[in-house]
């Protein structure tokens, strides 16, 4: 039996990877590093909390990473931990830095002191093209990160690079776009939007509090994304690839679509608030995945639309419960 290690493993990515990896037969080991027992609520959502194997680690402990991977002994290593909220990247400056960026040279070293034939996947991230002057992003386009979050996510794409290149490492980096699920961290947009209006519709929340409308990404399903990380890892030789969707929407339609499907008009809802404005945006992201397309067999399966339904109706069904 094939092993996996995921780092993350507890992030909305490691639940629906490791879902993956168990489907496919592998033994899949998760490195978490012991903060609460909340932290496993969406293995729990999978109903796969039980059927994992938790390793104690931390991105920014260098032997921790030793002592997992000489335990998991795995195939495949998949590096999703990272402090991954852009917003709390210009508060928690060095501890984003150390888990985003350092953190994967890390997990770098650990495989080349470990077992060098290990094959690497990095969570690179649409975040490092920041304010680049092309409209659609793909594996050539130059790289301007606007956040710190982005700047540490072009440290570790660039030393996944670097390993591949000096030590002949099998190392992938997925340079990701937006992708969401109903197991989305409550802080980012489209599930404080729709828990939102799940709690509107149930007369629970009154109003709705956003930032900058206007901001445009290309947003995927992350269930569909986890997919292509595990063909990157399958190929005969390692490459980077941009995974997206190729459709790019402001917030503000995203929203909208959202309130519409409970019969709600955003408008009546939603108030504009500065404060929630970043110190620098990135106005517009829309990626080629022609790339993945071609060589991985690769496509975004869910429509925004869909994939928004499908968050609404997971909070209408949370929220319900809670009552
Ligand atoms: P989440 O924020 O949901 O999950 C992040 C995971 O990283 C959590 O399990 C967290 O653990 C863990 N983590 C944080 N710090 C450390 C650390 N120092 N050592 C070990 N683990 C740590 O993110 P996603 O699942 O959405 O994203 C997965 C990866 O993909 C991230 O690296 C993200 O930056 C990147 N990415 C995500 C995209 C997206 O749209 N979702 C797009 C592009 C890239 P805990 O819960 O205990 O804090
Ligand atoms: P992002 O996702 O920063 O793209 O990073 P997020 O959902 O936080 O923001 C998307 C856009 O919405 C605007 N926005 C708001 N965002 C939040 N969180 N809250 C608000 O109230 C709000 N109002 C407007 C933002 O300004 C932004 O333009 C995500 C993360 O998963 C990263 O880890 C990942 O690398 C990138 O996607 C690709």
């Amino acid at each position: 039996m094939k092993s996996a290690l995921i780092t993350g493993i507890t992030g909305q990515d490691g639940a629906y990877l490791a879902n993956l990896l168990l489907n496919k037969g592998y033994k899949v080991y998760g490195l978490i590093a012991r903060r609460t027992s909340a932290a496993m609520w969406r293995l729990q959502f999978l109903s796969i909390d039980n059927e994992v194997e938790l390793l104690d680690g931390d991105l920014t402990d260098l032997s921790s990473l030793v002592r997992a991977i000489k335990a998991a002994k795995p195939v495949e290593i998949y590096n999703l931990g990272a402090q991954s909220f852009v917003g709390t990247s210009w508060q928690q400056t060095l501890l984003t830095v150390q888990s985003a960026g350092v953190g994967v040279l890390h997990i770098l070293e650990a495989i080349r002191l470990t077992d060098p034939a290990i094959r690497f996947y990095q969570a690179s991230s649409s975040e490092m093209f920041g304010l680049t002057q092309e409209p659609i992003q793909s594996e050539t386009t130059p790289f301007h990160p606007r956040s710190p979050y982005g700047v540490a996510k072009l440290f570790g794409h660039w030393m996944t690079v670097n390993y591949r290149d000096s030590f002949n490492m099998f190392a992938c980096s997925g340079i990701l776009f937006n992708h969401e699920s109903p197991i989305r961290g409550i802080e980012f947009v489209t599930r404080k939007v729709t828990d939102a209006v799940a709690r509107i519709k149930l007369g629970k929340q009154k109003e709705l509090r956003l930032g900058n409308v206007d901001a445009k990404r290309d947003w995927g399903f992350a269930g569909d994304y986890v997919e292509a990380m595990w063909l990157m890892l399958q190929q005969n030789k390692p490459d980077d690839y941009v995974v997206a969707t190729g459709r790019t929407t402001t917030v503000r339609d995203m929203c909208k679509s959202a309130f519409e499907y409970v019969g709600l008009n955003y408008e009546d809802f939603v108030i504009i608030d500065p404060m929630l404005y970043r110190p620098t945006e990135v106005d517009t992201f829309l990626g080629n995945p022609a790339k993945a397309k071609k060589v991985l067999g690769w496509r975004a399966k869910t429509s925004l639309k869909a994939l928004i339904q499908m968050m609404v109706d997971a909070d209408l069904i949370r929220i319900e419960n809670e009552q």
